[in-house]
């Protein structure tokens, strides 16, 4: 650990060199300068001030004082009206210039005080708060302080307005209490979308009223004969409340036409009643009851009245249980020799009409752009592709754009949490490289970020596929995938400290002179020492500073 009177010796090392305001922040804040000469120290008498009071401010009052008080020990009592000296005030304001996730946090030798202009600013203030104070704040037990946080002025708003995270609950089914740790770690990162990925070759994880052979046969099975499972309505219900109240949106995913065996098992397989044998579009009939870790081998038929009858029941439940406005179709990997193009096309057509009937905005894996989509719809692509993003890898992206579509960028060789990061390692997969936490954060292609990964193309016959940039980005997003990983730890395992990089892509403004590797890692070096207080599991990368 580096010594504070060793620093102090250092003076002229530091002399001239800008040092971060904000030197323990992940997500770099948008913009943050020093108080010089001040220091807030939180005392036993402090207080959390709101105002107004509201059950928006109360309930930030109540997330910061849940955080707080296990390891201060202090009371920390909640109370409306002006702050005092030493207190720390929560404060809704009609700040224009915050929008709706941004915030103000100063911290000077009288006290802390956030203003945002809405719930999610407050609680990012919260989070923001929490990572200038020591780590050991994030102790279960009473620590001694104290409990400081150096002079600072943030103004902090996102880049990106979908931060996302995908959990395969899937290949390897998880229960609602690891989804909920999950999305404890990622809000703590400003992450705001949990894309749940529910239904895949291996099993279908959610029951769905008046099927229930999705549930009791197609959810039996995870990879690898381990256990399967699925959740209740009112589970989802509850795991959806449960990312609202830390600002999390669900998107729930039922991957189609492909990647579909569950659902085709539980209709088309011996245990199925009734047998449904035209749901079934692949060459392989029956389905596969040994279930491995391949994809792209199953298929819903578009042409059977029973694909359409089931989807609907999946789609019309799903979309009523989650407030959030998209729905994410899937649509990825399958091959023209198990549907045609035109097919597909028509399949995804279809399916669309069914998600935007019952009022939401059509998401899908970026395969979907060769269907119909035009500007007067919104729609979603996720991009994926890992191979050369100059060449036609990126052009799903650039078909995107043309059809008038939002992005969504992940990467498999940048942002998939699911790869190896490091040779050897027991988990992960490797069909898109090893991920270490550089490649996670430094975008590769012709330049380092999101906005210009996927430039122009300019085809043999003179036409101009268009670039992707940030006017068509929505967000970036880290998918999870879960073919090697069965528990939270090892879901922690690859997410930390890869998903604060993917975070901070996300979040943080691409022209800051401290949005760079070198920065991120010197300021993440402190959140292993926090993630061990929380009971959380991590990768010890050797290009994080840890102390
Ligand atoms: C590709 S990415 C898939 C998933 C796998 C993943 C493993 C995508 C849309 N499809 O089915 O789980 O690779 O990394």
């Amino acid at each position: 650990a580096v010594q504070a009177g060793a620093l102090a010796t250092q003076g002229p090392a530091f002399a001239g060199a800008a040092r971060a305001a904000a030197p323990t922040v992940v997500p770099l804040p948008a913009a943050a300068e020093a108080v010089p000469g001040e220091t807030f120290t939180l005392r036993p008498q402090s207080r959390i001030a709101v105002a107004p009071d509201t059950a928006g401010t109360r309930r930030a009052a109540a997330d910061l004082a849940a955080i707080l008080r296990p390891s201060t020990g202090y009371p920390l009592e909640v109370s409306a009206g002006a702050a005092r000296p030493g207190d720390i005030a929560l404060r809704l304001s009609d700040a224009a210039d915050l929008g709706d996730e941004g915030y103000r946090l100063t911290a000077s030798r009288t006290g802390v005080r956030i203003e945002a202009a809405g719930a999610a600013g407050l609680f990012y203030g919260v989070q923001t708060l929490r990572q200038l104070l020591p780590p050991w704040i994030e102790s279960p037990t009473v620590r001694p302080g104290p409990w400081s946080v150096s002079g600072v002025r943030i103004t902090d708003t996102p880049r990106y307005a979908y931060r996302g995270i995908m959990l395969d609950i899937a290949r390897h089914f998880q229960p609602p209490e690891v989804v909920k740790r999950l999305i404890d770690r990622a809000a703590a990162y400003k992450i705001n979308v949990l894309h749940l990925h529910v239904s895949d070759d291996q099993g279908f994880r959610i029951a769905i009223n008046g099927r229930p052979e999705l549930t009791e046969i197609g959810g039996q099975f995870s990879i690898d004969n381990d256990p399967g499972g699925f959740w209740t309505q009112a589970e989802y219900v509850d795991v959806v409340a449960y990312a609202a109240a830390r600002h999390l949106t669900v998107v729930p995913e039922v991957d189609s036409p492909g990647h579909t065996n569950a659902i085709v098992m539980s209709y088309a397989g011996p245990e199925a009643d009734p047998v449904l044998p035209d749901v079934n579009c692949t060459n392989r009939t029956p389905p596969q009851w040994n279930l491995t870790g391949d994809v792209g081998y199953s298929a819903l038929c578009p042409e059977s009245p029973h694909t359409w009858a089931i989807l609907t029941d999946i789609i019309t439940q799903l979309t009523a249980m989650s407030p959030g406005p998209y729905y994410h179709l899937g649509g990825d990997e399958v091959p023209p020799t198990t549907l045609s193009h035109e097919r597909y096309v028509d399949f995804v057509d279809h399916e669309a009409r069914i998600v935007r009937e019952r009022g939401k905005i059509v998401m899908g894996w970026a395969e979907i752009s060769q269907a119909n989509f035009d500007a007067s719809t919104p729609a979603v692509a996720q991009y994926w592709n890992n191979g050369d993003p100059t060449g036609p890898a990126g052009d799903s992206a650039r078909h995107a754009v043309q059809k008038g579509m939002r992005v969504v960028m992940s990467p498999a060789n940048h942002m998939y949490l699911d790869m190896k990061q490091f040779a050897g390692s027991p988990l992960g997969l490797e069909w898109a490289g090893r991920l270490d936490v550089a490649q996670v954060y430094n975008w590769s292609g012709t330049s380092s970020d999101p906005a210009s990964y996927i430039p122009a193309r300019t085809l043999s016959d003179g036409t101009v596929l268009p670039a992707v940039t940030d006017a068509n980005i929505l967000g970036v997003e880290a998918p999870i995938w879960s073919e090697t990983l069965r528990t939270l730890a090892d879901f922690e395992f690859q997410a930390f400290p890869r998903l604060p990089a993917a975070a901070e892509i996300g979040w943080s403004p691409r022209a800051h002179p401290e949005r760079t590797l070198a920065s991120f890692v010197t300021r993440l070096a402190g959140h292993g020492a926090r993630w061990q207080l929380r009971g959380a599991n991590f990768y010890p990368s050797p290009q994080v500073p840890w102390r």
